[in-house]
C-alpha cells in the first residue's frame, strides 16, 4: 500500500494537469495529416525528424498565457488543490529556462518567458501546490533518450541520464521554490537502480517533494492508475487518476469529444468515493489560452465543488456500495455520508442501506431535511429523504447525512 505521509495529498482530491509544449503548435496535424490518438505524441507517430520538429520552437509564441489568471481559475473557479505541468514531455522540449539544454521555451522561442517561474509565483500567491511532470526515460530529442516504438538497444541511456535528465531535475528542484511532486512518466526499460537514483536525487534536494507512481519499479510514493482508469473497488493507500477532458492531453484542434460536466462530476465523485485524487487535464493552445470548452466544463464542475466542498475534500474511501446509480454518487468521511445528486430525481431513495441516520441536510444551504428509514416492505434497509419541491428538477446538489456508524453500511440484499 502506498502512503505519501502527506496530508495535503490525502485531502486534495482534485487537481489540474497541464499538457503544454511544442506539440501544441501542431495542434494534432502534421503536413495536412491528422495524428491518430493523443496530440502530444505527434512527433513519435509521424516519426518527425528532430531537425524538422525543433524549428517549431520558432513558432511558439504563447502571448495569451497568463499564469495568474490560470492559477486563480484553478483555485477559485474550479476548486482544484494542486497543479501539475509538463516541464519536459517525451519530445524533449523544456518549458522552463534550462541551463543544460537550450532547447527550451526561454532560449529557443520568440516568447522568451519562463512560464514555470510565472506559475511558481502565481501558485505561491494563491496558495496552490505546484508539481512538475518530467518524462524521465523517453526523450525523442536526445540521441540517447528512449524512443517508444524504435530500437533503443544502441543507446547510451546512462549518458542521457547524466547529461540531461538529472541536471534538469536538479534545476527544477532548485530554481522554482517548493515543488509538491515530480510526476515521472513512462519509465520504459529503466532498471530499479536507475529509478532509485532519480528517487534519491529528488529527495536529496527536496525531501518533501513527492515522487509519482510512474518513476518505475514500484518506487513511487503514491499509485498512479492507468490514464483515465477508475478502479471499481476502493484502492488502499494514496492514489490518483490522471484523466482527460476530451481524448487528448496536448491540444488537438479537431478533438471536440468533450466529456460534459455531469460526466466529469460523476467521475470525480466516483474516484473520491474510492479514496483517490482526480488529476484532470487541460491542453492550452500554442497561443497560451485554454480551450473555451475546457473552461466551460470546469466552471460547471467547479460550481458544484465549491458549494459542496465538504463532500469532496478530505473525504475517505467508503466501502464499495452494492449499487451504481445514474442519478447519485455517494462520498463520505467518518460519521458522514453525502448523496451527491448528479441527475434530477423526484425521489431521493436509497435501497440496501443500513445506516442509523441522525440528521439529513442540504449541504449548499444547511437546511434540515426530513427523512424516513424503511417503508412498506421492510422496516429498515432503505432511506427516503424529502427534498424541497424545487430540487425535484435540479441536479448538482448534495444531501448530507450524519450517521452513527463510521461509514456506509450496506444491507444484505437478501431481504
Ligand atoms: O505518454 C504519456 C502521455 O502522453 C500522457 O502524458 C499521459 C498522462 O498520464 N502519460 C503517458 C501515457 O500514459
Amino acid at each position: 500500500m502506498k502512503d505519501t505521509k502527506q496530508q495535503w495529498f490525502k485531502e486534495a482530491k482534485y487537481g489540474l494537469f497541464i499538457h503544454w509544449g511544442l506539440y501544441s503548435v501542431l495542434a494534432g496535424e502534421w503536413k495536412g495529416q491528422e495524428v491518430e490518438g493523443i496530440g502530444e505524441w505527434i512527433m513519435n507517430r509521424f516519426r518527425i525528424p528532430v531537425e524538422e520538429y525543433r524549428p517549431l520552437a520558432k513558432q511558439f509564441n504563447p502571448v495569451y498565457f497568463n499564469a495568474d489568471e490560470l492559477v486563480r481559475r484553478a483555485k477559485e473557479d474550479w476548486g482544484m488543490k494542486y497543479i501539475v505541468i509538463t516541464t519536459k514531455h517525451h519530445d524533449g522540449f523544456a518549458m522552463y529556462d534550462s541551463q543544460c539544454s537550450d532547447y527550451n521555451i526561454v532560449k529557443a522561442t520568440p516568447f522568451g518567458r519562463d512560464i514555470l517561474k510565472e506559475l511558481q509565483l502565481a501558485c505561491e500567491k494563491y496558495d496552490m501546490k505546484l508539481g512538475f511532470y518530467y518524462s524521465q526515460a523517453q526523450d525523442w530529442d536526445d540521441p540517447d533518450g528512449y524512443y517508444a516504438g524504435m530500437d533503443n538497444s544502441k543507446k547510451d541511456f546512462r549518458a542521457y541520464l547524466e547529461r540531461k535528465c538529472k541536471p534538469q531535475l536538479r534545476e527544477l528542484l532548485t530554481n522554482y521554490g517548493d515543488v509538491a511532486l515530480i510526476w515521472f512518466d513512462t519509465p520504459m526499460q529503466m532498471t530499479e537502480e536507475e529509478s532509485q537514483e532519480l528517487f534519491d536525487l529528488v529527495k536529496s534536494i527536496q525531501p518533501n517533494c513527492l515522487v509519482s507512481g510512474r518513476i518505475g519499479n514500484h518506487l513511487g510514493e503514491y499509485m498512479s492508475t492507468g490514464d483515465n482508469f477508475i478502479p471499481l473497488q476502493p484502492y488502499a493507500g494514496d492514489w490518483e487518476v490522471p484523466a482527460t477532458l476530451n481524448d487528448t492531453w496536448g491540444f488537438k484542434k479537431n478533438d471536440h469529444n468533450w466529456k460534459e460536466a455531469d460526466h466529469i462530476l460523476r467521475l470525480l465523485l466516483k474516484i473520491n468515493s474510492r479514496g483517490g485524487n482526480y488529476l484532470l487535464n487541460i491542453g492550452p493552445t500554442a497561443l497560451g489560452d485554454v480551450p473555451e470548452d475546457s473552461i466551460r466544463i470546469l466552471n460547471q464542475v467547479g460550481d458544484f465543488v465549491k458549494k459542496n466542498a465538504e463532500a469532496i475534500y478530505a473525504t475517505k474511501a467508503i466501502p464499495a456500495p452494492v449499487y451504481d446509480m445514474e442519478w447519485v454518487t455517494i462520498t463520505g468521511r467518518p460519521h458522514k455520508l453525502y448523496l451527491n445528486v448528479i441527475k434530477p430525481t423526484r425521489r431521493v431513495h436509497i435501497t440496501a442501506f443500513d445506516n442509523h441516520v441522525t440528521h439529513a441536510y442540504l449541504v449548499e444551504t444547511g437546511e434540515d431535511l426530513e427523512f424516513q428509514i424503511g417503508g412498506p416492505t421492510s422496516p429498515t434497509g432503505h432511506i427516503t429523504v424529502k427534498i424541497p419541491e424545487e430540487y425535484k428538477t435540479k441536479a448538482f446538489y448534495t444531501i448530507g447525512l450524519d450517521i452513527e456508524e463510521e461509514t456506509l453500511v450496506n444491507k444484505d440484499l437478501d431481504w
